[in-house]
């Protein structure tokens, strides 16, 4: 039985605020960007009173797992009181493959989504109409906070099909008012040609596939800062402020962080803007952030920790306290005020390598790897077991336009890099140039041999 499908509506700003600030950026700005903090709180708890009902009378598995915690939607009565509910993980998804999580008929779900994860079962997340609406705003909104205008050529690099990145951005494009490229990962020469040939303003795809894209039009003898390309909206897996700097240098750009996962929605739970280029802001008037550390008691904002997200206007997939897995920490808005920042992820919990009491994430090796002269940022880590020990090999490929002698020296500089910086003693070892996997979508930098 479905008592309310849909979340409580925007507040229109008030007519006063938007009169005095039209500046440019002011006017393309959506009223829930132009709210105070606290409206937008007062927004947020109205909506996750709203969720906390919808999920609590339409999914059994919230209804039993609040019955357990002895928490009633009733005692959601301040922002604060999320913490009585019950963390949802992966694994409840997974258990309740494929369709057990939704929360409305299935005549009503307009779109499904999956994610194969690296182990397991597919996850299955799902979209009623407006929460398609919604997603098609929220990406819009990404996007003209990226710098993206109405009437731009958008190249969309990121995969179409089960994968949220493609469609979900795809929607968004259009609905900014920009003609959409719709290429989709791979076939890397013909992303080079369409780029020639359609002259997009700016691209969507993974920091690591746009740096296959611009190794492609070196190949080819074509200088990747000579493109139409203006911007990057690049997410989807983590990634360094060194790699954002490699990125804007060879391509003459300006590359802008995007969030998201599937379980919230997909792409666009979070951008970047532009003019700070700062971390991404969670568009908090659909999404409840919260920090939590090892014994899941929430952290106050700018401290380190797991991210954890309460959906606010979902009908189809009411998420409740989902734990992401990602590490970062929360910090009040710029671009946006009113909301919250999160600082780049550093990587997920679950890719943390363990090497002899050091922790060390594939994002650190990334940040040391970009910075060393004569080395590429072309690397995967090997992990592997020397007798009792966990050791850890670097595989990385030279500048091909650096002096071949230079490259062992090169070599030892980053491991020295690595001990220093991080603590940690790794194998290194040069690959012949070409030899690495190229992304194509999300890379895997990690192989664990043991
Ligand atoms: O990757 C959605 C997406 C598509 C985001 C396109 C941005 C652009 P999933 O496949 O469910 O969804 O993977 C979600 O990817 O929990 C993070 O670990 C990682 N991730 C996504 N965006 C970023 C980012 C999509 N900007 C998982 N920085 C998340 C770092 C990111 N990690």
């Amino acid at each position: 039985m479905i008592t309310e499908t849909h979340a409580p509506a925007i507040p229109a700003a008030p007519a006063t605020r938007a009169a005095t600030e039209d500046t440019p950026i002011e006017a393309g700005l959506h009223p829930a960007e132009r709210l105070t903090r606290a409206e937008l709180e007062a927004l947020q708890l109205e909506r996750l009173q709203w969720t906390v009902r919808h999920a609590y009378e339409n999914v059994p598995f919230y209804c039993e797992k609040f019955a357990a915690a002895g928490v009633h939607p009733d005692d959601i009565r301040s922002l604060a009181d999320i913490e009585r509910l019950p963390f949802t993980t992966k694994s409840d998804l997974r258990d309740h493959y494929p369709f057990g999580l939704f929360a409305v008929p299935m005549e009503q779900v307009r779109r499904v989504h999956a994610s194969s994860g690296t182990t397991g079962r597919l996850t299955v997340v799902g979209y009623t109409e407006r929460d398609l609406d919604n997603w098609a705003d929220l990406i819009a909104r990404s996007l003209y906070a990226a710098g993206v205008r109405p009437g731009w050529r958008v190249h969309n690099a990121y995969g179409y099909g089960l994968f949220t990145g493609g469609l979900g951005a795809h929607a968004g494009i259009e609905r900014l008012g920009c003609m959409v490229i719709p290429m989709s990962g791979g076939q890397t020469e013909k992303q080079v040609q369409l780029i020639r040939d359609f002259e997009p303003d700016a691209i969507m795809c993974t920091p690591s596939y746009l740096l296959t894209i611009a190794d492609a039009f070196e190949r080819a003898g074509l200088d990747p800062r000579g493109t139409s390309l203006k911007v990057a909206i690049c997410g989807a897996e983590p990634w360094t402020e060194a790699m954002r700097r490699e990125l804007e240098e060879r391509m003459d750009i300006r590359a802008v962080d995007i969030y998201g996962l599937s379980e919230m929605m997909g792409p666009g739970v979070g951008s970047e803007c532009v003019e700070t280029q700062d971390g991404p802001h969670i568009w908090e008037d659909h999404f409840l952030p919260e920090i939590i550390d090892d014994q899941l008691q929430q952290v106050s904002d700018g401290e380190t920790g797991e991210l954890v997200f309460t959906t606010l206007t979902k009908e189809a997939f009411p998420m409740i306290r989902y734990r992401t897995r990602d590490l970062t920490s929360l910090h009040a808005g710029t671009g946006r005020p009113a909301h919250r920042r999160i600082a780049k992820i550093t990587g997920r919990n679950d890719d943390m390598i363990i090497l002899r009491g050091v922790n060390l994430f594939p994002t650190q090796i990334e940040e040391i790897a970009c910075e060393v002269d004569g080395l590429t940022s072309h690397f995967v880590l090997e992990l592997t077991k020397r007798g009792a020990l966990d050791h850890l090999t670097i595989k990385i490929e030279a500048d091909p336009d650096a002096h071949p002698d230079g490259a062992d020296a090169a070599l030892r500089r980053l491991q020295k890099c690595v001990k220093d910086r991080i603590g940690a003693t790794i194998g290194v070892e040069l690959a012949p140039i070409g030899s690495l996997p190229r992304s194509e979508g999300k890379l895997k930098r990690l192989y664990d041999l043991r």
